[in-house]
């Protein structure tokens, strides 16, 4: 027998298989549950609205009582200059370092898998903002699935590795080979030529941390041999900031970026806020970012700044300097 189900009930059906929250998902169940014939036919149809309307409001209760942390997301859109992710083994001070360099407070603890969720922090330098992003530890049995989606995604990466501890380089291995295992390479410096396309490389800056600890140097030696051919390694204490003042400049200037400032005519420069851009990016490259118009309609401009004088007429192609700044016309 059929069932025969109005137009009103596949209306509000689509709005359910299109609904975001849970509490949209209730609505749209509820219309369902008023609309569907109740009769024999339809008994199989009502009880599965009624085991998707408990399992809703189930869950709507439940995130009522642990609502997810602020902040908290597992798709994080890039801001500032670059999105860096902190990749390492277990303990070894990722969320340190992030609660050093960032306002963003993730919970630092004495022991391993503290860190369950991504937790992004803007990290100043000069007038440029790096986006950074703690994420939950990687070891040869564990790593969440959407781990490697976000290093993969991300501009840059920190491998933390702890000189604290003897098995600190080889945790560090541990994790490159699990981050392979899933085609995501962390490498010092991006190949040219790429063989394979479904590897994504990902530029890193490798942080041997807990420098302050009892025999750190010699294990700091070992690293050396390791991961010197493949990685810049910079030496700190995230706990006692050794060092960290010079990793937050090798992390912004890791970017490879430039910052341009824009002026209006007669006006000042607005040096508040630069945009920045990769190195070797054209006026016209630029100025896409400054309006989406410009790509078509930029007319000229006048620059101040590296190989010009000041107040130059240059053309698109004209290739920027970091600290120029920039005067737009349409
Ligand atoms: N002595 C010393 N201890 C540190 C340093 N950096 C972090 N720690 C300590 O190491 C422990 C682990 O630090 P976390 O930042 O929680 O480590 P994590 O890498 O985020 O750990 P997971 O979230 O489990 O991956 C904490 O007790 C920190 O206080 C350091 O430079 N020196
Ligand atoms: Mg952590």
């Amino acid at each position: 027998m059929a069932v025969n189900l109005t137009p009103q009930y596949h209306e509000a059906e689509a709005e359910f298989k299109k609904a975001q929250t849970a509490e949209e998902r209730l609505e749209c169940l509820k219309k369902m549950w008023a609309l569907v014939p109740k009769h024999k036919a339809s008994e199989k149809l009502q009880a599965e609205i009624k085991k998707k309307l408990s399992d809703t409001k189930e869950e709507i209760e439940h995130d009522r009582k642990s609502p997810k942390k602020a902040g908290v997301s597992y798709k994080i859109p890039k801001q500032g200059a670059g999105q860096y992710v902190f990749v390492g083994a277990p303990n070894t001070g990722k969320s340190r370092l992030l609660t050093r360099v960032t306002r963003a407070t993730p919970e630092v603890a004495p022991y391993p898998f503290t860190t369950r969720e991504p937790h992004a922090g803007m990290m100043e330098w000069e007038d440029a903002r790096v986006q950074l992003i703690d994420l939950p530890p990687i070891t040869p049995d564990f790593m969440e699935s959407w781990v490697s989606s976000m290093v993969r995604s991300a501009d840059a990466a920190l491998l933390f590795v702890d000189v604290g501890d003897d098995d600190g380089p080889f945790a560090a291995e541990a994790v490159l080979e699990r981050l392979a295992q899933t085609k995501t390479v962390l490498i010092g410096e991006v190949p040219k030529e790429i063989e394979d396309p479904s590897v994504q490389y990902v530029k890193t800056l490798l942080v041997a941390n807990k420098i302050d600890l009892p025999g750190a140097e010699d294990r700091l030696t070992v690293v050396r041999e390791l991961f010197g051919p493949k990685f810049p390694i910079h030496a700190i204490s995230a706990e006692h900031g050794t060092n960290v003042e010079e990793l937050r400049t090798a992390i912004y200037q890791f970017l490879n970026m430039i910052r341009v400032y824009t002026k209006k005519p007669g006006k000042p420069a607005d040096m508040a806020s630069p945009y920045t851009c990769p190195v070797g990016s054209t006026l016209l490259q630029m100025a896409a970012m400054v309006h989406r118009d410009f790509e078509d309609q930029l007319k000229s401009a006048r620059i101040w700044g590296t190989g010009v004088f000041d107040g130059q007429t240059v053309t698109r192609d004209h290739v920027l300097h970091d600290k120029d700044v920039v005067e737009l016309h349409m």
